[in-house]
């Protein structure tokens, strides 16, 4: 018999799931988590299943067909068979109809956020338009407008296949993704009713029912607080485009499955969702929502790394032993660990928090907390699952530089993560904006105050007092840099986001890992959250913006 790999497996992914089970028994009410862990074993079973089938089936892409053979333009998406599944199992479990439904109050987005870091992977990006959904449905609840909250709210937050609707988010154009000012689609009002003429660069999930997309009223002023929101639905009933043409499928790195599409917008019918400008204002909400969604969506990319690499760990033999018991591959593994369990508890406590604002049960230090850690979250949750899922690959030695065995795909897809919903550049500056617009940092450090405050175990000191330190670095570094011009502060943006995102991810960490000492007798998150303070919490630069000019224009 020659010598054959073992293929790596996945169990139940939710039974699996040491460190989602230890926070949701912290976190939730024991009758919260009763009711929903049935969904929740559910979606771990399908995660597993799914990721066992994709071995033996080919790889599937949507297909876009431009003509009928009788020389009509139809512009027809078919739909690969993960997506199609997606549909009504997103609809049945609420994926999208947890995070509003009041049912089990502030723990709402926790637990529509714990369906969703399961269904992940197995939905093949099915939680893009999910996610963008959830953002249309927050977007038109902020905006007040109830014919159109009337309209499409029952169905974004329907739990019936048959009447569930997914939203997509028209907002890049040719001129740029990151800057909107340039956008030159135009809308103009005929006849009593707007229509769209123009040209979407990307417009992912272009198979949805409806959309949310910015224009430029016609003769409106340049920049981007005169442009407008609106809403359409690019269909008609019989699966025909409105004035719409669809010139191309994007080709991808990553994300494959979803249909992206490069659209004309030729008169395109559309209801404006607010006033005739500020629309950037308007998708805001929308943009926040889905950010979490992109940071929920990289966790699960680790998790998924991770489970693959453990699991390989333990089949694979090398020198004489499984590789999960040798010691450098221990500690690689166990890096990984750390910082994907850090960044588990930042993730989650931002769902916590916008729960708790969402339900009207956050004051305004929670409300501004929000806002500042939401691009924190996305940006350094982004960055770290390429980072694991390049590690990943290289866990798998040449089998996971090998297409058919899975593992690339975990890197090319997680490359997505800190791109789309702005980069990582465009988070950092978010994170500014929200800096001056909120006075500060005061809501995050008192933030962490209150949680290290229940830090006692004395082995955890050692890491209670490496947040601490981060955050005092991080202060004088602030106010050094807010004292001189503002391009220093943007040069150093990116690092003091990184810095506080561990900052917090430690203190939470370690709280956790308290609690799981005393409640479980559960010494492994103490040992991640050690491990995550040895790896470091800062790279601020002292003489950063002077650096970075020099270099940045090197040549020979
Ligand atoms: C699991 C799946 C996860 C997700 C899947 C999603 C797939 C979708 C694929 C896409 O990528 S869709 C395109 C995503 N595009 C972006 O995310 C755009 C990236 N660029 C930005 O985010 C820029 O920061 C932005 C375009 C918003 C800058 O616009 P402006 O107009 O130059 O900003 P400005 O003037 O600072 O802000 C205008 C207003 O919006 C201000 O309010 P006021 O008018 O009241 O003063 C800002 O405070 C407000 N604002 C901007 N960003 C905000 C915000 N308010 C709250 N939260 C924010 N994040």
């Amino acid at each position: 018999m020659p010598f054959l790999q073992a293929a790596p497996m996945l169990s139940n992914q939710y039974l699996d799931d040491r460190v989602l089970r230890s926070y949701l028994r912290r976190v939730l009410p024991p009758a919260v988590l009763s009711a929903i862990e049935g969904d929740l074993t559910d979606l771990g079973e399908y995660a597993s299943s799914a990721w066992a089938q994709s071995r033996t089936r080919e790889r599937c892409e949507p297909k876009l067909t431009h003509m009928d053979a009788w020389g009509e333009r139809i512009d027809r998406i078919e739909l690969t068979p993960a997506w199609l599944a997606a549909q009504p199992l997103a609809a049945r479990h609420g994926l999208v109809a947890a995070g509003h439904e009041t049912i089990h109050g502030t723990s709402a987005r926790v637990h529509q956020f714990a369906m969703v870091y399961l269904f992940h992977c197995a939905s093949e990006f099915y939680t893009c338009p999910l996610a963008m959904t959830d953002g249309a449905a927050t977007a038109l609840k902020a905006s007040g407008n109830q014919r159109l909250i009337d309209r499409a709210m029952p169905h974004f937050l329907s739990r019936d296949p048959e009447q569930f609707w997914i939203s997509g988010q028209w907002m890049t154009e040719n001129a740029g993704g990151s800057d909107v000012s340039g956008t030159e689609t135009v809308a103009r009002e005929e006849n009593g009713r707007w229509r769209l003429y123009g040209r979407k660069w990307f417009t992912s999930a272009i198979n949805a029912q409806t959309a949310l997309a910015l224009a430029r009223p016609a003769g409106a002023a340049p920049g981007s607080d005169s442009l407008a929101l609106f809403y359409l639905e690019p269909l008609k009933p019989d699966g025909r485009w409105r004035n719409i043409t669809l010139d191309r499928l994007k080709d991808k790195l990553g994300t494959r499955e979803l249909p992206t599409a490069e659209i004309r917008l030729d008169g395109a019918p559309a209801e404006l969702v607010g006033e005739a400008k500020h629309g950037v204002r308007q998708i805001a909400p929308m943009l926040n929502v889905t950010r979490a969604w992109n940071a929920i969506g990289a966790l699960a990319t680790m998790r998924r790394c991770i489970a693959l690499v453990r699991d390989y760990s333990n089949r694979r033999v090398v020198f004489g032993k499984p590789l999960a018991e040798q010691a450098l591959h221990q500690d690689t593994l166990a890096g990984m660990q750390a910082e994907y369990e850090a960044a588990f508890h930042l993730a989650f406590y931002v769902t916590e928090l916008l729960g708790r604002v969402q339900m009207g049960q956050a004051d305004e230090a929670q409300q501004n907390l929000l806002r500042l850690l939401t691009p924190l979250v996305k940006l350094w949750t982004g960055k770290l699952a390429v980072t694991i899922a390049s590690e990943t690959c290289e866990c798998f030695g040449g089998m996971g530089y090998l297409e058919d065995s899975g593992i690339p795909q975990l890197l090319r897809d997680a490359q997505v993560w800190s791109i789309w919903e702005g980069t990582s550049n465009v988070q950092a500056l978010d994170f500014l904006r929200a800096f001056r617009a909120t006075g500060g940092l005061q809501p995050l450090l008192s933030a962490q105050r209150a949680i290290l405050s229940q830090v006692q175990a004395p082995e955890l000191e050692p890491c209670a007092r490496a947040a601490r330190e981060g955050a005092t670095r991080i202060t004088e570094w602030l106010q050094k840099a807010s004292s001189g011009e503002r391009e220093r502060m943007e040069a150093g943006g990116r690092e003091l986001a990184f810095g506080l995102a561990r900052m917090l991810a430690l203190s939470l960490l370690t709280r956790h890992a308290e609690w799981a000492l005393r409640a479980e007798n559960d010494p492994r998150p103490a040992a991640a959250a050690r491990r995550f303070a040895d790896h470091g919490l800062l790279r601020l630069k002292s003489n950063g913006l002077h650096d970075a000019q020099m270099l940045a224009s090197d040549s020979y």
